[in-house]
């Protein structure tokens, strides 16, 4: 008996004396980097910006393959400076990119990774924001540090989707001026759910209709599949549409309608949800016409 817990505490001592191991091991989404560029995203694929918001090429812009913004979005994937796959960002380019399926959130450690990549490493301005028109920067990639700690610089309950990157080096000669971006990854990441409150509610109502049952019940399949237990953030969206107060006190109407069936109807902890009302101030897009209005009107989870 006392011969095995000796061998039990020798092999415990023994795997944690390796930690490289450990921490590979410990990554259970993607796996990027070696020694300081390491990076795990444990969210996986969605972690990546899904949209460009602009691209502003710079006095001194790329030319051909090195100037196409989209190729920042999703995995990274370059393999050579020739080939296509990253954004030479430009003399005094500056690019925005949103996440749509995911979005920013503090968490323990690294908060926001820059993949920049080429022959020469090139220092790049990072903002991020919640509606891209507020940016908070949070600091300078460059050279061995591609990760940015955003502790203390946004605040813990509030998701953002919006990241800005703008070239700080001023030698920006050759090919492929300024930063070279393949892909920016939320390491802290949370899920976003936008549904669609036409398929919720009846206009002006916050009551849900019979229909919206399965359609609820399906996204709580989501966050369930998810792991995780971190907050649940419920945020009630209109258009511009009516009065401003009326459209947030609606908001926030329909956000606690969804609360209440997720926790009684869909198995979802009430102890981890809160709802928001957001009213018209947080519109995804214009509200310029009937397709986009539409748009605006939802309902969000956040889910950590
Ligand atoms: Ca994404
Ligand atoms: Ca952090």
């Amino acid at each position: 008996m006392h011969r095995l817990l000796t061998a039990l505490l020798l092999a415990l001592a023994a795997t944690s004396t390796t930690p490289a191991v450990a921490a590979q091991e410990s990554c259970k989404g993607l796996r990027y980097g070696e020694g300081t560029r390491e990076v795990c995203l444990k969210q996986g694929e969605s972690s990546f910006a899904d949209a460009v918001v602009s691209f502003k090429p710079g006095k001194r812009a790329a030319a051909g393959t090195a100037a196409k913004p989209g190729h920042t979005l999703g995995k990274p994937d370059y393999t050579m400076p020739s080939a296509p796959g990253f954004l030479a960002l430009g003399c005094d380019g500056e690019l925005v990119v949103r996440f749509d399926d995911n979005a920013l959130v503090q968490s323990a450690g690294p908060d926001l990774y820059i993949f920049e990549v080429g022959p020469d490493v090139e220092a790049t301005d990072v903002a991020v924001s919640i509606d891209g028109e507020t940016w908070i920067e949070v600091g300078r990639v460059e050279g061995a540090r591609s990760d940015l700690e955003l502790e203390g610089l946004i605040k813990d309950d509030q998701s953002y989707r919006f990241v800005r990157m703008r070239n700080a080096s001023t030698d920006c000669a050759g090919r492929y001026p300024g930063a070279d971006i393949d892909a920016v990854a939320a390491v802290g990441s949370a899920m976003r759910l936008s549904l669609d409150s036409a398929v919720l509610f009846d206009v002006g109502s916050a009551e849900l209709k019979p229909a919206a049952r399965d359609e609820l019940l399906r996204v709580a399949g989501l966050v369930k599949a998810r792991s995780g237990t971190g907050p649940i953030r419920i945020e009630g969206h209109t258009d511009s549409d009516g009065d401003a107060a009326m459209n947030l006190a609606l908001s926030q109407r329909r956000a606690q309608s969804v609360l209440d069936f997720m926790a009684a109807e869909a198995g979802l902890d009430r102890q981890r949800m809160q709802s928001i009302g957001a009213g018209e101030s947080r519109p995804v897009v214009a509200n310029d016409s009937i397709v986009n209005k539409a748009r605006n009107r939802r309902v969000e989870m956040i889910v950590r």
